[in-house]
Order: structure tokens, then C-alpha cells, then sequence
């Protein structure tokens, strides 16, 4: 049940905690690498794309190893163990941007383990942006990927059955599942529970990069694409001011071109927290019954390694991952 408490509420863990401020190093200034990603999952794919961080890697490099972690895994929402579209086809969404304000996406691709690499590819070397559906894949396998079998994990395939019998085939708009401090990483039936995997990070040269990972809104119609490979919606990334990705109803996201609201306010002066905050205002603003009935969330990181996030709904949480002083790794989540 959504109450008027758990509704627009602002974790005191989620205030913009200003923790990887730019240090000063033998008299020349370097930055305090970051990584913070969305879900629990992101605990996982933080600590890979912490190996490229921790080594002065390049956050472009950080944020595709860190999120492919979560493409390898079986959970509901991202990469092929996914629930699919209300046909039984798992659809993958993807976006990833560098610090150049270059950036690529695929979308409703089918049967490639690792749709961000295939985004990068896109951005790399592509002149375009974002590829779709059967053009996405043959483009991936003429780079290489291997072309999966299309087969549904057991838990999706339990997922879906138990959907076909309750949904008279229509999609429902996606509330985000029990997540929370008590909420179990794995679910009885074996799959891992969060949901997209969004991810920002700070390298030690001061730059900024994104990622955003998933199987999109369990049901959805075949053909529908979500906010995660659509870049100012699910994934933006602007290097002089910060870097903001987005979880939920991508719809709504995309009505209010989401991540790069949150970048635009930051450029304004407001904490990422902030910025997350009164772009989630931006949705309830909009459509205050639609709001109180589903989730979105957003979380960002300025150019400072300032880190913060916002969500509608309790249930959200997100991983961060960076070095204190002392060169102790900080491992935390943040609950809202
Ligand atoms: C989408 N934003 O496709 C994604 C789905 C998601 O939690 O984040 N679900 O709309």
C-alpha cells in the first residue's frame, strides 16, 4: 500500500552526501573515483567496474564491465534470464555515454547477452545512435556477438506462465517488487530481485560516464521501448556538470526527458539529491493520480563526486561504491 508518508519522502541517506569531493594530490589536483548504481544489484556491478576504477581506468570502461556483471546474472529485469514481452520474448533495452558526450543505444534487441557492449559498439562505430530490433542484432553478430538461443530461464518462464493466467493479456504498469532494507537479494524461485541496472561513475581524471541495462517492463508489449536506451530519458551524461540514470516506468521518464532534467539542475547549482528530487516532482506535477501508482527513480553524481537520489515510492535503493581517505573501500547501499 502506498501511503501519504512513504509518498514523496526524502531519505536522509539520499541528500546529496558530498563523499568523493576532488582531493588534492602532490600538489595536483585529482579526483576521488565513484561508482553508484541502482538496486542491490548494483553492489555486484560496482565492485567490477571498481576494478577499473581503482586501477585510473577509464570510466567508459567502468560502467559497460560493471553493468555486464548484471547482464551475466538471472534475475527478472536485465539480460536474458529476464521476464520477456507479453509474447514470451525477451526484448533488451541499453543505453551507455561517455565523457565526450558521445553516446549509443539499442533497443528490443533479442537473443545477445550483452546488450551494452553492443550500445558501445553503436557509439563506436556507428554514425548513429541507436539501432532497433532485428537491424540492433545483425549489427551485433556482424561485430562479433554470439547469437543466443532464445530461451526463457526458469523463473521467467514460471514469471510469464503465472502472468498468462492472471493478465488477460494486457500490460500493467510497473510498480517496483519489494525491494527495501529487508527485501531478499535472491527470491525462492532462484532469481535475483531489483530491477534496471543504471549506473554513474567518476573516474580519477575527473570524468564522468553512464550505463543503463534492461529487459524493460515485464509484459510489455512486444515492440515497446522504455526509457533505458533513450539518452536524455533513462541515461545522460554531461561531463562539465554530472552524470544521472533512471529505474521505473520509463514512460513517465521519458515524458519529462528525465536524466537530463536531473543534469540541467544540477547545472543550476542544485545537489544531485536535489536535482533527482524535483525531477521525481516534475512527474507527480504532471500526473498526481498516475504518480501515486507507480515508481521511478533517479540517481546522479556531479562533477565535484557528489552523489545522490530520489524515488516516488519506498522500495528504491541504490549501491555506491568509492575510497575514503585512508583508501578504504566503502561498499554502501542506500535505502529509501
Ligand atoms: C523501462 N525503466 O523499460 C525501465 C524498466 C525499469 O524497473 O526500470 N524497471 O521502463
Amino acid at each position: 500500500m502506498i501511503n501519504r508518508r512513504n509518498f514523496l519522502r526524502l531519505s536522509s541517506l539520499g541528500t546529496g552526501t558530498i563523499l568523493g569531493a576532488p582531493m588534492l594530490a602532490a600538489g595536483k589536483k585529482t579526483v576521488r573515483p565513484l561508482v553508484i548504481s541502482t538496486w542491490d544489484a548494483g553492489i555486484a556491478a560496482n565492485a567490477a567496474a571498481w576494478q577499473v576504477l581503482r586501477t585510473k581506468g577509464r570510466a567508459l570502461d567502468a560502467v559497460e564491465k560493471g553493468v555486464n556483471v548484471t547482464e551475466n546474472e538471472i534475475n527478472c529485469c536485465v539480460g536474458l534470464g529476464a521476464n520477456p514481452d507479453r509474447d514470451g520474448m525477451v526484448t533488451l533495452d541499453a543505453s551507455i555515454m561517455d565523457e565526450h558526450g558521445n553516446c549509443g543505444g539499442v533497443a528490443a534487441l533479442e537473443r545477445i547477452k550483452h546488450p551494452i557492449s553492443v550500445a558501445r559498439r553503436v557509439m563506436e562505430k556507428t554514425p548513429h545512435v541507436l539501432l532497433v530490433g532485428e537491424g540492433a542484432q545483425q549489427f551485433a553478430v556482424a561485430e562479433g556477438f554470439t547469437l543466443e538461443e532464445q530461451k526463457l530461464s526458469p523463473a521467467a518462464e514460471k514469471a510469464y506462465r503465472d502472468w498468462l493466467k492472471s493478465s488477460e493479456y494486457k500490460p500493467i504498469i510497473n510498480v517496483e517488487r519489494g525491494h527495501g532494507p529487508s527485501a531478499p537479494l535472491t527470491l525462492p524461485d532462484g532469481s535475483i530481485n531489483h530491477d534496471t541496472i543504471g549506473m554513474v561513475a567518476i573516474d580519477a581524471m575527473g570524468n564522468l560516464s553512464g550505463s543503463c541495462t534492461t529487459s524493460g517492463m515485464g509484459f510489455k508489449m512486444r515492440g515497446r521501448v522504455g526509457d533505458s536506451p533513450v539518452i536524455g530519458a533513462g541515461l545522460y551524461v554531461d561531463n562539465e556538470i554530472g552524470a544521472a540514470t533512471s529505474t521505473g516506468v520509463g514512460e513517465e521518464v521519458i515524458k519529462i526527458c528525465g536524466t537530463h532534467l536531473v543534469v540541467e539542475l544540477m547545472r543550476q547549482g542544485y545537489s544531485p539529491a536535489e536535482a533527482c528530487k524535483k525531477a521525481v516532482e516534475r512527474i507527480v506535477k504532471r500526473d498526481i493520480a498516475k504518480a501515486r501508482e507507480i515508481q521511478v527513480g533517479f540517481i546522479a553524481i556531479n562533477k565535484a563526486g557528489a552523489y545522490g537520489g530520489y524515488c516516488l515510492q519506498k522500495g528504491f535503493n541504490y549501491a555506491v561504491c568509492f575510497a575514503d581517505d585512508k583508501n578504504f573501500l566503502i561498499d554502501a547501499k542506500s535505502y529509501f
